[in-house]
């Protein structure tokens, strides 16, 4: 019994790498650049977005893909930030996979876009086993989630290839170990970017934008 669920799951995430592949293929010939968000609710994946289009929408064209289980509240808030907004109701799903991402890219004109923002469905599990397609992965840690994330879900800090550490506004406040938590890091994804800043006072966020801007 057990090996057959083996040979079902790992059908599915080949079946899944299949269809990322074709997004990758997809964005490439379009000439869009697509990032992947993950972390978990509240850690400010919506805030970061909203921050984000208002930076480089001067600049750039953005589109933001939502992946919510039911509501549409974060696609309509990287509307109202500037951004045009396709938004994917997982009807329960705990994270997008390759297969959703194909679909709502065929709702957008890539050829009128330069960057592609996925938000992905709040969760520190599951997201990490589906490729999507995007050129980079990103995790938002914050700092009232507590230090020890990384031990703890290592699946998740170990693929991504940059990482933001939201709401440093909050540290004098809340018992955060920087250095245990990067320790943590350092060991699952050594030399990963990272970046501390806070989505409400702004501080830290010019890096952000520096490392999205030559990453494009
Ligand atoms: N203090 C503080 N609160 C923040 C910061 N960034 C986001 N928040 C708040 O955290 C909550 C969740 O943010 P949201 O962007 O919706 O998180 P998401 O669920 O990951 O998309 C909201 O109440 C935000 O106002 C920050 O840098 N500092
Ligand atoms: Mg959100």
């Amino acid at each position: 019994m057990t090996i057959k669920n083996i040979l079902v799951v790992e059908k599915i995430l080949s079946a899944n790498d299949r269809i990322a592949a074709e997004n990758r293929s997809i964005f490439d010939e379009a000439a869009v650049f697509a990032i992947n968000i993950m972390a978990s609710p509240g850690a400010g994946k919506t805030s970061l977005i909203e921050r984000t289009v208002s930076h480089f929408l001067s600049k750039m064209k953005l589109a933001v893909i939502d992946g919510d289980i039911a509501t549409s509240l974060d696609a309509d808030r990287a509307e109202a930030a500037g951004a045009i907004a396709v938004q994917i109701n997982t009807g329960g799903e705990c994270h997008l996979d390759a297969v959703m991402l194909n679909t709502a890219l065929k709702q957008l004109k890539l050829e009128n876009i330069d960057l592609v923002i996925v938000e992905n469905v709040g969760n520190l599990v599951c997201p990490a086993s589906f490729q999507l397609g995007t050129h980079k992965s990103v995790l938002i840690a914050s700092i009232p989630e507590g230090d020890d994330k990384p031990y703890k879900y290592p699946g998740m800090y170990r693929g991504v290839d940059a990482l933001v550490i939201n709401k440093i506004d909050l540290l004098p406040y809340v018992e955060f170990d920087m250095s245990y938590f990067q320790k943590g890091v350092e060991i699952l994804n050594p030399g990963l970017e990272v970046f501390p800043l806070s989505c409400k006072t702004e501080e830290g966020l010019a890096a952000w934008f520096d490392w999205l801007a030559s990453s494009t």
